[in-house]
């Protein structure tokens, strides 16, 4: 997860993303549905062009229901495959969902008399839950490990069906770092090593965006009583309401930091979705 994108190291993963997809039927991009926008790379496109794609909103369950399905719907209107899914429950949903994508290639080759099966595999930048699902659809595979015929242990594909096999790593993609706004929305949700950030100035931040965005969220969460407070203040009254002391009676500032960052990242502030789809 905490990788620096030096332009070399984006560069090596680039041509190792291209020569992976060359292999590939079926993309399965799978971003965070708290950030549809900034956990996406725009670079994937010129890569997949010509390729069936399926968009996941992963980690819907931290997300806000609301604001996934108007997500789900403004990529649907750009004719994009799309699913708000939690990965820790259940693909089952998405095995059915990549092998229609890439049914008109089946049938094809099947009017010739050749059995095809569909490669797919999943991308995504870091932490959007990529081996997590892949994991989960590997645990949801029809076909018993002891009888794939086929597919050898050192294999990187990974048969699911008898028709789909599944690339066992995943592709990765690197953030957009370069667009301030899309790197502090990905270090709030935790997608971003803490150190490149400074944690106290991150956890203020946040707390405003939630005052102005959440009011009603954060002030019960924290028991606050003053809609009014703001920046550090507000970071004190939470330390001051969670009893967050250190010795000589001063407040613990750095645990309502690791506090506010953690629960907020947790959901449990409330499903919050960081951005909205545009109008
Ligand atoms: N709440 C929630 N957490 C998830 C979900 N999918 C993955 N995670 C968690 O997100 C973190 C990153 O997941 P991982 O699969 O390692 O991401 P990767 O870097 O894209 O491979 C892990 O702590 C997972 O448990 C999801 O749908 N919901
Ligand atoms: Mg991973």
């Amino acid at each position: 997860m905490s990788i620096s994108w030096y332009p070399g190291h984006m560069a090596k993963a680039k041509r190792q993303l291209q020569d992976q997809l060359s292999r590939t039927d079926v993309v399965v991009e799978v971003c965070d549905a708290r950030l549809p926008t900034s956990s996406r790379n725009p670079d994937l496109d010129e890569m997949v062009m010509y390729k069936q794609r399926i968009l996941l909103l992963n980690k819907a369950d931290l997300a806000d229901p609301k604001t996934s399905l108007a997500w789900e719907k403004y990529f649907k209107q750009q004719d994009m495959t799309v699913f708000a899914l939690n990965s820790l429950r259940s693909a089952a949903r998405i095995i059915p969902l990549i092998e229609k994508s890439a049914q008109q290639k089946i049938e094809n080759a099947q009017k010739r008399g050749i059995k095809k099966t569909v490669r797919a595999m999943v991308v995504g930048v870091p932490n959007v839950g990529k081996s997590t699902l892949i994991n989960l659809i590997k645990g949801s595979s029809s076909i018993k490990t002891e009888d794939r015929p086929g597919v050898t242990r050192s294999t990187q594909w990974f048969k699911v069906t008898p028709y789909l096999e599944l690339m066992d790593s995943p592709g990765m993609l690197w953030p957009k770092l370069e667009d301030p706004l899309a790197a502090k929305r990905l270090a709030y949700i935790g997608s971003i090593r803490d150190q490149v950030y400074d944690t106290m100035h991150l956890a203020i931040e946040l707390l405003d965006y939630l005052m102005e965005n959440h009011q009603n969220a954060l002030m019960q969460r924290y028991k606050l009583v003053d809609e009014t407070l703001k920046g550090q203040e507000l970071l004190e009254a939470i330390c001051k309401n969670r009893g967050f002391l250190v010795r000589g009676g001063e407040l613990d500032i750095d645990r309502g930091i690791v506090a506010v960052l953690d629960e907020f990242r947790g959901g449990k502030i409330g499903r919050i979705t960081l951005e909205k789809p545009p109008l």
